[in-house]
C-alpha cells in the first residue's frame, strides 16, 4: 500500500482515538466538578503504528485488504485507574453508552496471558464522521490499574528490543515482576477507602480555597484594601492550621461580610447616577 493510502485507511482512526479520549478526559471533568470520586485516573490512545501492523500481518498471515476487518485495535484507547475495583465500573460505563456498542470483551485479569499481562480489553464499534460520510470502525479500549500498565509498558519495550524472543532469565524476572504487581494491587485494594477518603478531604479542600480565594477577589470592588489585606491574612493564617471546620467558618463569614457590603451599597446609591 502506498503512503498517502495507509493515511487514508489510519485517518478515521485517528480521528476515533482523539473522539474517544475527549469522551472519557470529559467523564473525568464531570466527576470533578461534582466532587465525585471518578474511576478514570488518565485516558491516553494511538493509532497502531504502521510497522506495528506490518509485524502483526506478518505474524497473523493477514492480507492488506484484511487489516480492517482482523485488527481489531488499530484505534487504541488506555484508560488507567487506580484500583482493580474501578475498572468493572469504566467497564459498565462502556456499556452505558450509546455511542459506541460493545462487541465482546478479553478478561486478561481474571485470565492472565502466560506472558503475565494483565488487562480488561472491550472491543467497540464506533462511527466517525468523515468528508466522505460517516464510517464504521472497531476501537480497542484497553483497562486497567496504574501497576498492571507499569509492567505491561515495560514488557512491551523488552518485547520490541528482543523481537518476541524475551530471554528466559529475564522471562522469568517479567514473570516475578508480574505476581509482584497482583499482590501490589490487592495490597491497595485493602487501602482503598482510606485512600479515597485522603483524596475526597483533599479535594474538598481545594475546592473551599478556590471559594474563599473567589470571595476575597470579589471584596476588592467593595471593601478597602486595608480590610481586605486584613481577611487575606486571617485565611493564611487559618489555611497553615490545615483545619477544615475553621475554613469552612471563615468561608460563612466572608458570605456574611460581603452580603453587609451588597445591603449597604443597596442602602446607599452613589450620589452620580
Ligand atoms: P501494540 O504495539 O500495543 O499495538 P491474540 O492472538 O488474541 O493473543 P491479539 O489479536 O493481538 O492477540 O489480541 P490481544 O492479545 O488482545 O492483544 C491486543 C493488544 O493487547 C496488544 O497489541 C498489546 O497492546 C496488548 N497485549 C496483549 N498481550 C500482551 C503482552 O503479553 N504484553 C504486553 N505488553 N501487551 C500485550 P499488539 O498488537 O500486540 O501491540
Amino acid at each position: 500500500m502506498e503512503i498517502h493510502s495507509w493515511r487514508d485507511m489510519l485517518d478515521p482512526y485517528d480521528l476515533a482515538v482523539r473522539e474517544l479520549i475527549t469522551k472519557f478526559e470529559h467523564l473525568q471533568y464531570e466527576h470533578k466538578v461534582r466532587g465525585i470520586y471518578c474511576p478514570i485516573e488518565r485516558v491516553t490512545g494511538r493509532v497502531k503504528s504502521i510497522s506495528s501492523i506490518l509485524d502483526k500481518m506478518q505474524k497473523k498471515h493477514v492480507e492488506i485488504s484484511e487489516i480492517e476487518t482482523r485488527f481489531e485495535d488499530l484505534a487504541g484507547v488506555r484508560i488507567i485507574c487506580q484500583f482493580v475495583e474501578d475498572i468493572p465500573k469504566v467497564v459498565h460505563m462502556i456499556h452505558e453508552r450509546t455511542d459506541m456498542h460493545v462487541k465482546y470483551e478479553k478478561d486478561y485479569i481474571e485470565h492472565m496471558k502466560s506472558s503475565g499481562y494483565r488487562s480488561y480489553h472491550v472491543i467497540v464499534d464506533y462511527e466517525v464522521q468523515t468528508m466522505m460520510g460517516p464510517k464504521k470502525i472497531q476501537a480497542e479500549i484497553q483497562i486497567r490499574t496504574m501497576g498492571m500498565n507499569f509492567w505491561s509498558t515495560i514488557e512491551h519495550s523488552l518485547q520490541y528490543k528482543y523481537k518476541q524472543n524475551i530471554p528466559p532469565h529475564i522471562r522469568e524476572k517479567l514473570m516475578k515482576c508480574a505476581e509482584a504487581i497482583v499482590h501490589l494491587d490487592s495490597e491497595m485494594s485493602s487501602v482503598r477507602e482510606e485512600i479515597m477518603d485522603a483524596q475526597n478531604s483533599m479535594r474538598t479542600q481545594e475546592h473551599l480555597v478556590a471559594q474563599i480565594l473567589l470571595q476575597i477577589q470579589n471584596l476588592y470592588s467593595m471593601a478597602n484594601k486595608r480590610e481586605i489585606a486584613k481577611i487575606q491574612d486571617e485565611f493564611y493564617e487559618i489555611y497553615r492550621e490545615n483545619d477544615m471546620e475553621k475554613l469552612e467558618h471563615f468561608h460563612r463569614q466572608l458570605d456574611i461580610i460581603a452580603e453587609g457590603y451588597q445591603a449597604q451599597s443597596l442602602t446607599y446609591p452613589p450620589l452620580c447616577s
